[in-house]
């Protein structure tokens, strides 16, 4: 049985006196202690290397923090995942992301059926498909090659593919273009229309359910757009769906032998490897998208396999709840140093925030421990000119993961190399930190005065002692890539299923969407309703007194 009352565990317990005695302990001692120390908290994946020596812990705690793992069931509880048990409880769903990049010849039974039957059907279809609009087989309604692809989709059908299409944007093909509308605001269908030939672009309608309101309002509009071009014959050229829902994708008007299937065990957020990818594999090749899920599929049997105390996201993820629950520091910062990883931060804050940003545990009851924590993020080196003042100097620590390829797609001069040495020049500060008295002796060195260097000396000092990780690759190509992906993937499945949340629902974002039906036909001037507040009220005289 679980102990989820943190009160009656163990381990929790350990933890939190752990902690009391440890959170004055510095990391550099730690290294000075212990030569190995980086050697020690080294983990490697093919061309993956994870140092998390520059962490805030010890054996003793890490053997304390496999102990809440085991003591939460987590061996047991991942294992569900892969063997299709309804672990998505609130929506009696299976989760099998993971099948999605299992071997064609795996055997993964859901309802008495091998699931890769039809996912093997579609990842082939999707593979005719792309190289068809590739080379140019399957055109436009007048024969032209198409050479522009924009998906229309939001949040989970949207975030992956527009991550992956610029991490990857080395791998595009010649004159091919991507496109992404999501936004309900105009603004983005306008302007990405704007530049866009009818006869070359092909509109990709992303929406796993087909009925979210600004997908459909967007494809309404791309279709309108494409109809006074070229007339309504030419929407089965120009338009194919990627969806779970037959029906909804007839019923817009797109043929269903256009449509790329997937299933309601693939979450939106997790749904990238298969028919949401679908512009990814138009834009890089199937080969590339392929190799993507191999490295996906290497970081899933490694999550599989791994003993915990060698198991990449399971450590990743411990020393995230050993901070958010032992320290109180409930935020995270991710910084990848590739510019075409940009987009990282933001889809990785889609994959943490909305799967494990939930307060009622699986058994029914409010949580009384913190669960997701705040992610936020950037490109590095453009960050370290702007909140990374925060990171060093701010009253509280935020952990960090920095994510760099050794080698860069565009070795141009000396570029890279500075890159390199930024990124493990912040790590190194951010733990070492700079005293009082360091400051002082380097100012007086400057030629500072000595009024100078007493005003200036706390300024000038660093606390040190932030954590952070390092994960360093060779290159940052497809499958690297998808090992990345998968490893956030697993990092939060594993924190969930300690904090025992359901880590597969959404329900937080339905209250908005409601509220939105409600105010839409009083901005319309359709109705009107005194059933909100004050300041909702205000807000909509206000906006219509602006729109008159
Ligand atoms: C992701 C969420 C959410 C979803 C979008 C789009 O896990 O469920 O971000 O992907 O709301 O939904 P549709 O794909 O159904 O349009």
């Amino acid at each position: 049985m679980f102990c989820f009352n943190n009160s009656q565990s163990k381990a929790w317990k350990k933890l939190q006196n752990l902690q009391k005695h440890f959170k004055k302990t510095e990391m550099s001692e730690l290294f000075e202690k212990d030569k190995d120390r980086a050697k020690k908290y080294t983990l490697e994946l093919s061309d993956l290397t994870l140092d998390y020596s520059k962490n805030r812990f010890d054996d003793e705690i890490l053997k304390a923090l496999f102990e809440l793992a085991r003591e939460r069931n987590l061996e047991e509880k991942r294992d569900d995942m892969f063997n299709a048990k309804r672990i998505n409880t609130t929506e009696h769903r299976a989760v099998l992301h993971t099948a999605l990049r299992a071997p064609s010849d795996s055997k993964i039974m859901l309802d008495g059926q091998n699931v890769m039957k039809d996912i093997t059907a579609v990842l082939a279809k999707m593979k005719k498909f792309s190289d068809d609009v590739r080379y140019g087989n399957f055109k436009g309604y007048t024969g032209k090659k198409l050479t522009d692809i924009v998906n229309i989709g939001i949040g989970g059908s949207d975030l992956g593919p527009k991550m992956i299409c610029e991490a990857l944007k080395k791998y595009q093909m010649k004159g091919m273009h991507c496109h992404f509308i999501s936004n309900i605001d105009g603004t983005n269908a306008y302007e990405v229309l704007k530049d866009l030939n009818p006869e070359t672009t092909l509109f990709i309608v992303a929406s796993k359910t087909f009925t979210t309101i600004e997908t459909l309002t967007n494809a309404k509009t791309c279709r309108k757009w494409l109809i006074d071009a070229l007339g309504e014959h030419a929407v089965s050229k120009h338009f194919v769906a990627l969806s779970t829902n037959k029906e909804k994708v007839s019923e817009f008007g797109i043929d269903p032998e256009n449509m790329f299937e997937f299933w309601d065990f693939v979450g939106g957020r997790y749904s990238v490897w298969g028919a949401i990818g679908l512009i990814i594999a138009i834009s890089v090749g199937y080969e590339n998208f392929e190799k993507l899920l191999k490295g996906a599929h290497e970081m899933d049997e490694h999550f599989k396999t791994a003993p915990l105390e060698q198991n990449i996201p399971v450590i990743m993820a411990l020393l995230g709840i050993w901070y958010n629950n032992f320290f109180d520091i409930h935020r995270y910062a991710v910084i990848p140093y590739d510019e075409y990883l940009q987009y990282l931060p933001s889809y990785l804050q889609q994959l943490d925030m909305e799967s494990n940003g939930k307060s009622v545990d699986k058994d029914g009851h409010f949580v009384k421990y913190a669960t997701g924590p705040v992610l936020f993020g950037g490109a590095g080196t453009n960050v370290q000119h702007s909140f990374f003042q925060l990171l060093h100097q701010g009253t509280e620590f935020v952990p960090v993961d920095f994510i760099v390829p050794a080698i860069s797609h565009n070795e141009i001069g000396a570029h890279h190399e500075i890159l390199l040495s930024n990124v493990l020049a912040q790590s190194e500060a951010l733990m070492r930190g700079k005293t009082v008295s360091e400051a002082a002796s380097e100012l007086r060195k400057a030629g500072k005065s000595e009024d100078e260097v007493e005003f200036l000396k706390k300024y000038k000092s660093f606390t040190g002692n932030r954590p952070s990780n390092t994960l360093l690759f060779k290159k940052i190509d497809a499958y690297a890539l998808g090992q990345l992906i998968a490893l956030y993937e697993h990092k939060v499945f594993v924190q969930g299923a300690i904090w025992n949340i359901n880590s597969f629902d959404q329900m937080g974002v339905e209250l908005g969407k409601q509220l939105a039906t409600n105010i839409l036909p009083e901005i319309q001037g359709k109705s009107f309703s005194q059933s909100h507040d004050g300041s909702t009220l205000s807000l909509i005289k206000k906006v219509k007194s602006f729109r008159k």
